[in-house]
């Protein structure tokens, strides 16, 4: 049985102090406790641990006088560092992860590359201005700064819906589909890439 893998990261600026605790591999025994300040941000996270199979601790105090932006930006930041350092050397992974996931009207594709080359495609075509206390600006924005802190690459898409909470949780549920996909471990050492390195 390999060692579950885990990261626990704490980051602190003027703007926002995060704590965060994941461990990728306690799919029998998931514990998920989301705390960002800003609802809609916790059930989109939440939605993402869920399943994604992983357990998540997440608590941000940040500058919510100002607006929710600093909050949003720096929980995805310290979300994919604590992403990039439980996986490690990616090593023995399937290394890509695709899904599809509706929810009732909306359906929303998710592409994952574990490439080491942050990048992120996201597409969630929202019409609102806020869902919650999120600005819908934000919700790409938090998937960007994940995917830049983690070095992976994603590829996010609503391709149809026309209800913005709805959209956004189906996006989020095919990532967490994605990358649980792309995580899991192959039972060999090999590092998935003919450079050899990732
Ligand atoms: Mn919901």
């Amino acid at each position: 049985m390999d060692a579950p893998r885990t990261a626990t990261i704490k980051r602190k600026t003027n703007e926002t102090d995060i704590k965060i605790s994941l461990n990728l591999d306690d799919k029998l025994n998931q514990k998920i406790d989301i705390n960002t300040g800003i609802g809609f941000l916790d059930h989109m996270l939440h939605a993402l641990a869920k399943h994604g199979g992983w357990s998540l601790s997440v608590s941000c105090k940040g500058d919510l006088w100002i607006d929710d932006h600093h909050s949003a930006e720096d929980t995805g930041i310290a979300l994919g560092m604590a992403f990039k350092e439980a996986l490690g050397v990616p090593r023995g992974i399937k290394r890509f992860g695709s899904a599809h996931c509706p929810l009732d009207e909306a359906l929303s594709r998710a592409v994952v590359d574990i490439s080491g080359r942050p990048f992120a495609d996201v597409n969630l075509d929202l019409k609102r201005e806020m869902i919650g206390q999120l600005s819908t600006e934000m919700i790409p924005h938090v998937l960007e700064s994940f995917a830049g802190a983690a070095g992976i690459t994603l590829h996010v898409d609503v391709l149809k819906g026309k209800n913005d909470h709805h959209k956004a949780e189906s996006a989020f549920k095919a990532l967490a589909v994605a990358i649980r996909e792309a995580t899991t471990r192959t039972g060999t050492n090999d590092i998935p890439s003919t450079k050899g390195v990732l």
